[in-house]
């Protein structure tokens, strides 16, 4: 794996980033290979961060490039789409979060598999998640999460939803780069991972596919 592509992240270089991406892309590499790259970029920005050496207006570049790779790669990523839905999917950061662009992602890779997603954006209230799976009624709900104080808001979402008679309907998903078994646990889902193919994975074997 080249690293020049998540160096150029690191660096901010928004220009030589989406060029890389473009030329790349162009040459018919995978678009997940590029994105797992770019993924490892973001990874260390927030390490950066989080030691004092970078600032929120990093973070705030950082997602702004990452929205411009996802607008090269999006199209050639729905042109693997199969035409008939597999099932449903209810997808949601919850209150207090705002990060969404492991979301956008993960919600880009389940619909190129064929599911229709119902994506309700960041900062949802849990309520709006019950009122939407009582609509919809989706093999899946996928919650992620990005910063820990979100952990609540997620847990009373799953509450809400066991109260409501609907828990059992679904596979209760989380998924971000600060989630764990134990957030897993604490929330009451079925399954939790930091890497969108894995959550693929899990859903095509849950609907029976491979
Ligand atoms: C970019 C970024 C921002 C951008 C977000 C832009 C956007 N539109 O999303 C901005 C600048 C807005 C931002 C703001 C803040 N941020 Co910020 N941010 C990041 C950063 C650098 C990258 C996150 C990211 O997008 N990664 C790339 C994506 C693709 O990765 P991912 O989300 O993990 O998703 C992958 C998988 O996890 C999976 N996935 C994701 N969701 C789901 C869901 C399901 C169901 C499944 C199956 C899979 C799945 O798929 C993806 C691909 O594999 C992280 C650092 C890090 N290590 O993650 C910090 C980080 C998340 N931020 C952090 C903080 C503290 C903040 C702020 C509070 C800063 C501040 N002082 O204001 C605010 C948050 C405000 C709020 N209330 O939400 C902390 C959180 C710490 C914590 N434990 O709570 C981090 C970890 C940085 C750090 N190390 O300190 N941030």
């Amino acid at each position: 794996m080249s690293e020049e592509l998540a160096l150029a992240i690191v660096d901010l270089d928004r220009e030589k980033v989406l060029n890389l991406v473009e030329s790349r892309s162009k040459k018919g590499e995978s678009p997940l290979q590029i994105l797992e790259e770019c993924r490892q970029g973001m990874t260390i920005v927030g390490e950066r961060y989080q030691k004092g050496e970078f600032f929120l207006l990093e973070l705030m570049l950082s997602g702004e490039i990452f929205k411009g790779v996802m607008a090269i790669l999006e199209p050639q990523l729905a042109k693997e789409r199969p035409p008939k839905p597999l099932g449903r999917m209810v997808l949601a950061t919850l209150k207090g979060d705002i990060h969404n662009l492991g979301k956008d992602l993960f919600g880009s890779l389940v619909k190129i598999q064929g599911f229709e997603v119902y994506d309700l954006g960041v900062d949802v209230a849990p309520a709006l998640v019950v009122d939407k799976v009582k609509e919809v009624k989706p093999d899946f709900v996928g919650f992620s999460a990005l910063i820990t104080s979100t952990f609540d808001s997620m847990k009373q979402a799953s509450e809400m939803l066991e109260k409501a008679g609907l828990r059992k309907r679904f596979k209760l998903m989380v998924g971000g780069g600060i989630t764990t078994p134990m957030v897993k646990d604490y929330i009451g889902a079925d399954f939790q991972t930091r890497d969108a193919m894995e959550g693929v994975a899990y859903c095509m074997k849950s609907i029976g596919g491979q």
